[in-house]
């Protein structure tokens, strides 16, 4: 449909059409406002959509990666891995826009610019670089915690004659590497995925490690049909379940005791048994201390480690695997399906980047220290300006001029993760400060766009013009994701959840890891309190809520 055909003056505008946009435009519709949506890319699907490369898989299990708003197509879809392949998940998001209707209120390829609030009339006006001018009341922020790829900055890298790819903006089209020597960039969750997918069909494969990370065998496997109907059995209170957990999962129970508890054998008995079974989130539910005590951090840390060289079958390789530089779980623990194996490949070599370091690209490879690797293909799995980045990418102006990205530099501040001051009626879905990352995504945005629903009834209740929370509630809010980040291990790392790959961004654990049931607790809280930490406005009268 041509854009002209959308309307220009809309209740809601939703940016971005993932699983965030799709539910978002879905429930707001659903209590009776008119929406628009506006997506990048030439269909649904957010990050499922742009992270097509070889080997691309979910790490938390299908069967809870999923919505949980509809009975119907909980039921009807079957997933058919323990851990979803990306088109898989593309395709599951597909259908629940198709069953829900929401397609046709999405401009595709099209990317909004800027947005910029009014206070006189209370309406924001959004640009799009289709030349699109569109008022709403309300915007939902659903661009997305990993959607702005980053390339590394290596001198000579536009000269390079070969082809070029980054992970998250995977082309369309099938990519074939047989008898290529190929160059992958970045051993995080997704090298770790692409290296043995690529090894297979590569004349060479060169993977050019910065640091490295831990992985955990993912286990992945087919599910079995009697496996499927039992949980779709008691589906509504899977979802209950999960909604009360810390990571928003409800196959894995809670931890109650410390691996320090255990002896020696226990431990590497326990650990053996889930090491078998496959995946991150068992390992880090299983018991109450990893990421809160180093020594419990280190016996998980130095199992993996000994798994590593047990493993390779060359000692020198198999240590430059082994990361000693963070705490396990304190970087995405990558879950991966023959990893480590792959480096007993013939044809893949490790290129150690602190030892060796790159140079420079050339027209047809990469100079480190120790000569030039000519390559055909680079491969970037090098991250994404995660969390913050898709909305300081587009010019957010709110009340008296002021800027996101402006105010995102000194630190990313959202009151529950959810609303920024100065901000009024946008509200960020899975934003800086909530669970999101840290959580079973899927779950943490069901119920951001709830919030954001309960918010806009409420505000259509009471007669309210404008909502934003108030500065203080904020920084509170702020204080206390970093105080409960502080009291554990995940601050030991630098890593994306702090902002440390981007140059320049402010430093800080950004997600909130006191638990999804704490967080929607907390939020629920603020609902029965009449909004408690927010500033409402109707008629430009401001009132104080608490
Ligand atoms: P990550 O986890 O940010 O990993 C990026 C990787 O790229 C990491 O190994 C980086 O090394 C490496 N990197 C970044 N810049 C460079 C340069 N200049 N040279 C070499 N290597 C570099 O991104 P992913 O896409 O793997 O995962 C993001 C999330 O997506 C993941 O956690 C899941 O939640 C899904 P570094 O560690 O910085 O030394």
């Amino acid at each position: 449909m041509a854009n002209r055909d959308f309307p220009k003056n809309v209740d809601a505008v939703v940016v971005g059409g993932g699983f965030a946009g799709v539910y978002a435009l879905h429930k707001l519709r659903e209590i009776g406002l008119t929406v628009r949506g506006f997506e990048a890319a030439s269909d649904v699907g957010g990050t499922w959509y742009w992270n097509r490369y070889p080997g691309a898989r979910c790490d938390v299990e299908s069967l809870e990666y999923s919505f949980g708003f509809s009975d119907k197509i909980q039921q009807e879809w079957d997933w058919s891995h323990r851990f979803s392949f990306q088109p898989d998940i593309h395709s599951y998001i597909a259908h629940v826009a198709d069953e829900t209707g929401v397609r046709s209120l999405i401009s595709f390829e099209t990317r909004v610019l800027s947005q910029a609030y009014d206070a006189e009339s209370q309406m924001w006006t959004v640009k799009t670089d289709k030349g699109e001018e569109i008022t709403c009341r309300f915007c939902i922020m659903a661009a997305g915690n990993l959607s702005v790829p980053l390339f590394p900055d290596i001198p000579g890298l536009d000269e390079f004659e070969g082809e070029k790819y980054h992970s998250g903006r995977w082309p369309e089209e099938d990519v074939d590497f047989t008898g290529k020597r190929v160059a992958v960039f970045g051993t995080g969750a997704t090298g770790i995925q692409i290296i043995p997918e690529v090894a297979k069909e590569a004349e060479h494969l060169y993977v050019m490690q910065r640091s490295p990370n831990f992985s955990l065998p993912a286990g992945n496997r087919r599910l079995t049909e009697k496996e499927v109907a039992e949980f779709k059995k008691d589906y509504p209170e899977h979802r209950k379940r999960a909604r009360r957990h810390l990571f928003g999962v409800a196959g894995v129970p809670e931890p109650t005791r410390s691996v320090l508890e255990l002896t020696e054998e226990e431990t590497l008995e326990t650990f053996e048994q889930l090491w078998a079974y496959g995946g991150s989130i068992n390992f880090q539910m299983a018991f109450t201390d990893f990421m809160k005590d180093e020594r419990a951090n280190k016996r998980l840390a130095d199992f993996v480690r000994s798994k590593i060289r047990q493993t390779v079958k060359d000692p020198e390789t198999a240590e430059k695997l082994c990361p000693y530089d963070h705490p396990i779980g304190s970087k995405r623990i990558c879950i991966d399906t023959g990893y480590y194996e792959t480096f007993n490949r013939d044809n893949v070599t490790l290129v150690s980047l602190r030892e060796n370091p790159v140079q420079r690209i050339t027209p047809k490879g990469i100079v480190t220290e120790q000569g030039e690797i000519e390559v055909d293909a680079l491969i970037f799995a090098t991250g994404f300006d995660a969390i913050t980045g898709a909305l300081t990418h587009i010019d957010i102006t709110g009340r008296d001029g002021l800027k996101l990205a402006d105010k995102w530099k000194e630190r990313p501040s959202a009151y529950l993760g959810f609303a920024v001051a100065g901000f009024p009626n946008m509200f960020v879905i899975t934003g800086p400060g909530s669970p999101s990352v840290k959580s079973n995504m899927v779950l943490s945005i069901e119920q951001h766009v709830e919030f954001a629903a309960d918010t806009i009834v409420h505000m259509q209740e009471n007669d309210l013009g404008a909502i934003e929370p108030q500065v203080a509630a904020e920084n509170e809010w702020v204080d206390y994701v970093s105080e409960v980040a502080n009291k554990t291990l995940f601050v030991k790392a630098d890593s994306w959840y702090t902002g440390a790959n981007v140059p320049g961004k402010p430093r800080m654990f950004v997600p909130f890891v006191g638990g999804v049931n704490t967080y929607r607790l907390a939020c629920e809280d603020v609902k029965q309190n009449g909004y408690r930490g927010f500033t409402t406005e109707a008629r430009h009268k401001v009132r104080e809520t608490s």
